[in-house]
């Protein structure tokens, strides 16, 4: 089965906690902090496999997770770090954030391996906190949770020419008698339902073609068979027009090729005008060659070239391939999709105050992970806290926007009263 999207929730592992303990030893009486950090929380990786073609695995299994950290524990001892997670994907998969359709990354030739959700750092034990003031912390710090992200693997193909036409235009017999590729040929619409990589030779140099299954009007939003597949030509760098000239089934040649131009435009504009070659096939049906003429002139008005050929017959498909050749030697490289998405936590660093009804709000993502498990009852904990609020520059900021002795500043709902 050829599955080539899939929606998935990934989860990484979170960090594990920092331990509180103390050193025990006989006949010595108080002995220092020794509470042991918690272990990382494991990633999720996604890593292209060359043996793989299909997303098929993703399709019965939604959720992945990978490994928690340990806890820390007495004697310095550390948590283990959480069993990262690696999930294996075909060459060309495009990793997007579910709910923007933004581009995460693309997972393509040189770029094999992707972290996509962070384990969460393992806390801080105990014996972190010891200063010459306070010899006896009794607070550590939680592990951080893991990253969740809600992703849409899309599978795109990594080919240098794309084939698109109406079905049963001869797209599966063009690929059979240029490469080694063997697809299914039949005299029915549809036959291709998946698509098929072929590699062409042409003197001493080569390149990929795809033959995608047919488009229809239509199939740019969602009607037909064709929309789904569109996705496999997107990267591609030249587009070969297969269009019928037979005349068969009452057609007609030129509002075809506009057709499935106008589909390729629905679908995206850039693929809209993207090169193509225009491949005028079913010659031997048409003696005449009339709508071949016609095509032709039609076609040269858009300054786009024309190849008749016999694709069943080979022939003219030397000329055909030898043209796509030299105009891919002048292309822009496979295309390979700029991430787009930036994640919340990296976008979300800054220190923030707001100031309401004489209360001072400080917001900062960093910070809160900073000052995560103080324990406000706590008496050493809330002294930690001050010191990393200094260090983080929050006095710094308040001071800016002209706070005093005395006033109220509130983090994440804890309220205290500011002291210099
Ligand atoms: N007479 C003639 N028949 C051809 C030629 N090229 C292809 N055919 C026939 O046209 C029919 C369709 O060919 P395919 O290659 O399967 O067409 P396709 O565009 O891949 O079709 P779909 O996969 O269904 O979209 C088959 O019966 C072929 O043998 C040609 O040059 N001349
Ligand atoms: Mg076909």
């Amino acid at each position: 089965m050829f599955i080539d999207s899939a929606n998935i929730l990934l989860r990484a592992g979170d960090g594990g906690n920092g331990a509180v303990s103390f050193h025990r030893e006989k006949y010595v009486a108080a002995g220092g902090p020794d509470g042991g950090d918690g272990g990382r929380g494991g990633d999720v990786i996604l890593r292209t496999d060359p043996n793989l073609s299909t997303l098929m695995d993703f399709k019965y299994r939604r959720k992945y997770a990978a490994g928690n950290g340990g806890n820390g524990g007495a004697k310095r001892c550390f948590g283990r770090d959480g069993a990262p997670l690696v999930l294996r994907v075909p060459d060309g998969t495009v990793v997007k954030d579910r709910a923007s359709g933004l581009v995460i990354c693309d997972l393509s030739g040189e770029n094999r391996e992707f972290v996509v959700a962070r384990g969460g750092r393992g806390g801080w034990g105990n014996s972190h906190f010891a200063t010459p003031t306070r010899q006896a912390p009794r607070f550590a710090h939680s592990g951080l949770k893991g990253e969740e992200r809600e992703v849409t693997l899309e599978l795109k193909l990594l080919a240098d020419v794309g084939l698109v036409g109406f079905p049963n235009v001869g797209k599966s017999t063009l690929l059979s008698v240029v490469s080694a590729a063997r697809p299914k040929i039949a005299n029915y619409p549809f036959t291709t339902l998946v698509p098929n990589l072929g590699i062409v030779t042409v003197g001493d140099t080569s390149f990929v073609m795809a033959d995608i299954p047919g488009l229809i009007e239509g199939a740019a939003d969602g009607t037909g068979l064709g929309t789904e597949f569109l996705r496999h030509v997107e990267r591609c760098r030249l587009l070969i027009h297969i269009v019928d000239v037979s005349g068969s089934e009452e057609r007609d040649p030129v509002e075809d090729f506009e057709r499935i131009n106008s589909e390729l435009f629905l679908y995206s504009e850039e693929l809209a005008a993207r090169p193509q070659i225009v491949a005028a096939n079913k010659c031997d049906l048409a003696p005449d060659g009339e709508n071949l003429r016609r095509l032709t002139e039609y076609c040269a008005a858009q300054g786009i070239p024309v190849f008749p050929m016999t694709a069943a017959a080979a022939e003219g498909t030397r000329e055909l391939m030898e043209r796509a050749a030299a105009e891919l030697a002048h292309l822009p490289p496979i295309r390979v999709f700029e991430p787009e998405f930036v994640p919340q936590a990296e976008a979300d660093d800054g220190i923030r105050v707001e100031v309401e009804d004489g209360v001072y709000h400080v917001y900062g993502k960093k910070m809160m992970e900073a000052i995560a498990l103080v324990d406000p009852d706590d008496y050493e904990s809330l002294g930690y806290m001050q010191r990393v609020l200094r260090d983080m520059g929050v006095f710094e900021k308040l001071e800016q926007v002209g706070i005093r002795e005395g006033d109220t500043v509130d983090i994440n709902n804890f309220e205290f009263e500011y002291v210099r």
